[in-house]
């Protein structure tokens, strides 16, 4: 059976995963067609690209962003831009339909009034995996990050503020939300390497769109 085919399978949830953090099991289930509508008018305008770190290396996950600002990563560092380096034009607007999910899933989390002005959009092919990372160049620390997940499945791991604190096992699939922030919000986490396969409605990929209050 296709991956994919279990989107409904599992009853929508809410779990907290550590301090200020929570996992919203199918949060976006009922929002993934419109979501996916307007993902695609996003990378329309600001196509998926591979950055590189300040180290020179090329990320196996590829990137956009919509919202006011936008993060990116080149020689010169990490850090949100108000335009997309490659087209110099401004980052595509935040679609109503992301706006409303990131601030309902952040509702839902405990955190009232979350106000994204930035949307990262990863997308990971078979293969590729994030790092374990912190989130922290965002100027508000205060405001949650809202996670959303949509294709294939992955495995995320979410440790503590050390880089070798022990690490946490979740797994994601199409319509998971994660919100944390508070005493999590700089916790480190990653992402596996994404096993292969076909999502059926995205196909060979897992897409993550990550909301934050950048500026
Ligand atoms: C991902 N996510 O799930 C990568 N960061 O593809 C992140 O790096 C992330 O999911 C901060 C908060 C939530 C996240
Ligand atoms: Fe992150």
């Amino acid at each position: 059976m296709q991956q994919g085919s279990f989107d409904f399978a599992t009853p929508p949830s809410q779990q907290s995963f550590a301090p200020g953090a929570w996992f919203l099991r199918g949060f976006a289930c009922d929002q993934t067609e419109a979501v996916s509508m307007a993902l695609a008018a996003v990378v329309a305008a600001a196509p998926f690209r591979h950055m590189h770190t300040p180290g020179g290396l090329r990320m196996s996950v590829a990137m956009s962003n919509c919202g006011t600002v936008g993060w990116v990563t080149d020689e010169r560092g990490y850090r949100y831009l108000r335009h997309d380096p490659v087209s110099g034009a401004a980052w595509p607007a935040m679609p109503f339909a992301f706006a409303q999910l990131a601030e309902r899933a952040a509702a839902a989390a405990g955190y009232p009034q979350f106000v994204a002005d930035a949307c990262l959009i990863n997308r990971y092919e078979p293969g590729a995996r994030m790092t374990l990372h912190q989130d922290r160049n965002e100027r508000d620390m205060t405001s949650p990050i809202v996670s959303v997940s949509l294709g294939l499945p992955a495995t995320f791991l979410f440790g503590g503020l050390a880089r070798t604190d022990p690490t946490q096992r979740l797994s994601l699939a199409h319509g998971d939300v994660l919100v944390w922030g508070g005493p999590s919000r700089l916790c480190f986490h990653g992402v596996l390497p994404v096993r292969d396969g076909t999502h059926a409605r995205l196909g060979r990929c897992r897409l993550n769109l990550t909301f934050r209050k950048a500026g």
